[in-house]
């Protein structure tokens, strides 16, 4: 029996695709539920063509009521039976109620070399800051923001003349690789650190 897994988003959804095709055959994973909270995210609509059940919870409408908001969103994880979540730029911040119910069961992916610039615009502060690598991070999502277990991380070069732009594209390519094999090791038990250089 594969390990139904939710993935959400905010945007495109690229990380998400390639979750997506890396669960099937002997994969301990399937994907049951790409989830927004953008209901115009373009992720959405890839998932649709790949043959996954989406759903949308505008945040929007539960405009200071991050409670309400994160009770809609359980409300369609569990029903869709989820018992691992892949977050894929997913961009709301989540409470200790969202945590507190999937503790141990819940991944990011971080376009930084945590614990270097958590947070957001992690690759324009990487440049501001003169560095000669950035990177990405898999990690578990704990109350604290992006401060969970590190899982995995891949580095890149940093070339001169980067714009924060080309730079996280070139880190894209990594997160494509990263997520995907930290998530297969996840869900077979693997807890040690990978690293990709
Ligand atoms: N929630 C918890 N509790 N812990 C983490 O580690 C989380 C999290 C929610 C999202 C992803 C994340 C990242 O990888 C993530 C990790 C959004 C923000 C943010 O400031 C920060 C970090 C991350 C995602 N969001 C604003 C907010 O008010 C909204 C910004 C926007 O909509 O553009 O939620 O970096
Ligand atoms: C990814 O690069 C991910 O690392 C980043 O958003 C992008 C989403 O792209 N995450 C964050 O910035 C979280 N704050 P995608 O929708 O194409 O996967």
């Amino acid at each position: 029996m594969s390990i139904p897994v939710a993935i959400l988003i905010s945007g495109g959804g690229s990380n998400m695709v390639r979750l997506v095709e890396s669960m099937t055959g002997d994969h301990p994973g399937r994907a049951c539920l790409v989830l927004s909270n953008d209901p115009a995210a373009g992720g959405l609509q890839k998932a649709r063509e790949m043959g996954i059940a989406t759903a949308a919870v505008d945040h929007r409408a539960f405009k200071g009521d991050r409670e309400g908001f994160e009770k809609a969103l359980i409300s369609e994880i569990d029903r869709a039976g989820a018992q691992v979540i892949c977050l894929a730029g997913f961009m709301r911040i989540l409470t200790p109620l969202f945590i507190g119910h999937y503790a141990g069961r819940m991944l990011n992916i971080h376009p930084s070399l945590l614990p270097k610039y958590r947070g957001l615009d992690t690759h324009a502060r990487a440049l501001a800051a003169g560095d000669s690598e950035a990177g990405c991070t898999v990690h578990e999502v704990t109350a604290e923001l992006d401060d969970g277990p590190i899982l995995g991380q891949a580095v890149v070069p940093i070339r001169p003349g980067d714009t924060p732009e080309a730079l996280a594209a070139r880190v894209q390519v990594r997160e494509h690789e990263l997520y995907p094999l930290v998530l297969r090791r996840f869900l077979s038990g693997e807890r040690e650190r990978i690293f990709l250089n």
